[in-house]
């Protein structure tokens, strides 16, 4: 293979950075030749998931869905950023489980509730508060934290551009690149 495939699945809650993160570390990839994809809710949940809301069970099969198709990218050899809430601890565990030993790199984007809140760049947070949206995660839907992840960025402290370069770090020190 010319490069070594892997996926680089972001945690966290809704606004805690994971899109800014992945979007920074697929640019540095691509800016060494990687061929990359990053798998988010603008790409996925409006087409191929597009039957899919906020419950549990449709969570559940939302990521067992995104799990499958980072996997087939995988098989074709690509670097797949993904770019999820993905909340809970089975369905991460499974998409880890569909993968060859290290190429599932789990990247919990740390940050607190009250700081995701506090941003509320989207006002999903004031209308979750407000009790115009329903199962908002955080709010009256769980999120289960990674308890081993490969890589915690407690980006209420560290920059984007800084987070992006630690992780590039990892990926360059654990053979990635
Ligand atoms: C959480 C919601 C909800 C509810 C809409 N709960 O900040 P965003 O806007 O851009 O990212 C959030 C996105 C979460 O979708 P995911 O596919 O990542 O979720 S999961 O992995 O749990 O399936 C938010 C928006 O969708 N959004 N309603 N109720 N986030």
């Amino acid at each position: 293979k010319l490069q070594k495939p892997a996926v680089l699945w972001f945690t966290g809650l809704s606004g805690a950075g994971k899109s800014t993160i992945a979007n920074l570390v697929e640019k540095r990839l691509n800016a060494l030749g990687r061929h990359t994809y990053l798998l988010d809710g603008d790409n996925v949940r409006h087409g191929l998931n597009k039957d899919l809301g906020f419950t549990d069970a449709d969570r559940v099969e939302n990521i067992r869905r995104v799990a499958e198709v980072a996997g087939l990218m995988v098989d074709a050899g690509l670097i797949v950023l993904v770019s999820f809430i993905s909340p809970f601890r089975a369905e991460r565990q499974m998409a880890r489980e569909r993968l060859e030993t290290g190429e599932f790199v789990e990247i919990f984007v740390d940050t607190p509730l009250e700081v995701a809140e506090e941003r509320d760049v989207k006002g999903l947070y004031k209308r979750a508060r407000a009790g115009l949206i329903q199962n908002f995660t955080g709010i009256d839907s769980p999120y289960e934290p990674p308890l081993d992840p490969e890589i915690t960025i407690e980006s209420g402290a560290l920059a984007a551009e800084a987070a992006a370069e630690h992780i590039f770090a990892f990926l360059l020190d654990k053979g990635y690149l």
